[in-house]
């Protein structure tokens, strides 16, 4: 059966993040996409100065209702960068009345990295996304938005094993079903990827070679890769690995160039991707 997803996310118009790479990505592991844009922005928020916003909270519950009339529904539902507090109240609208009833709801908190907020957002914008972990089968937060999130402190270079647990069992109190946190650092030279999955309550984690650099929208570009890859039937652990491959040669096919700071060339790793995703 094919596949439908939705993504809730932004329109960033230059920067190569949230929905305009989202859109490519799960087109190439060939999922329908839908999309609901939280905001249009000139640009991302991570170094332009200066960008427009267009906070769209009020066309989404419209959009939906309109869905609802035609009979529109969806397998997945994959949530990143948000607008607003409100639409996260929305979002959960959307879990109970567009996704199917076997549908699964992936949430991104996309709202900090490198230790820090994004600009725009707040801690009760971080409240306000805690509630939501809860509503989410799976998570895919970054060590900074981890660390908000379960309020605990921000570790991003050589954690202990202890931390990475503590983490994970915070999230599961919070209500956090499977979890996939990215930006583990706790073996040289590797950047690892914890994963917790519900069914075994077993904790794993995937490890890559770690390239130096950091690089925008990798997040958003992974998200995406890993929902194609769930929605073609791959496990938690197999899209897990295939979008950091994926993710590592978009960094890869980048690093050289200092003019591309703004986010990485996930078009040329496209084709690692799709290889991965058909092996
Ligand atoms: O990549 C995450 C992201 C998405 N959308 C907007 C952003 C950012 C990160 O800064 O600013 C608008």
């Amino acid at each position: 059966m094919n596949k439908k997803v939705l993504t809730v996310q932004d329109i960033s118009c230059f920067g190569q993040c949230s929905t305009t790479v989202a859109l490519p990505i799960l087109c190439a592991c060939g999922v329908e996409t839908a999309i609901m844009p939280s905001a249009i922005l000139s640009t991302h928020t991570g170094g332009f100065n200066g960008f427009t916003f267009r906070d769209l909270t009020e066309d989404l519950p419209k959009i939906m209702e309109h869905w609802v009339k035609e009979g529109i529904s969806f397998d997945a539902i994959y949530t990143g960068y948000l607008g607003s507090k409100r639409q996260i109240e929305i979002v959960i609208d959307l879990f109970k009345n567009i996704l199917k009833s076997n549908g699964i709801r992936i949430v991104d908190p996309a709202m900090a990295d490198n230790g820090k907020l994004y600009t725009g957002f707040d801690t009760s914008f971080v409240n306000e996304m805690r509630n939501l972990i809860g509503f989410s089968d799976i998570i895919l937060p970054n060590m900074t938005e981890a660390g908000l999130l379960t309020d605990s402190e921000i570790i991003l270079e050589n954690q202990t094993d202890e931390y990475i647990k503590d983490i994970i069992y915070k999230f599961k109190a919070l209500g956090a079903k499977n979890i996939v946190l990215k930006g583990v650092k706790n073996v040289e030279g590797k950047l690892g990827i914890a994963i917790y999955e519900a069914d075994t309550d077993s904790i794993d984690i995937f490890y890559t070679d770690r390239i130096k650099k950091d690089a925008h929208g990798t997040g958003d570009c992974y998200a995406a890769a890993f929902t194609g890859c769930l929605m073609q039937g791959k496990s938690l652990g197999e899209a897990v690995k295939v979008a950091a491959e994926f993710v590592s040669e978009a960094i890869l096919k980048t690093v050289d160039d200092e003019s591309h700071w703004y986010g990485v060339k996930f078009e040329k790793a496209l084709p690692v991707l799709i290889r991965e995703l058909n092996k």
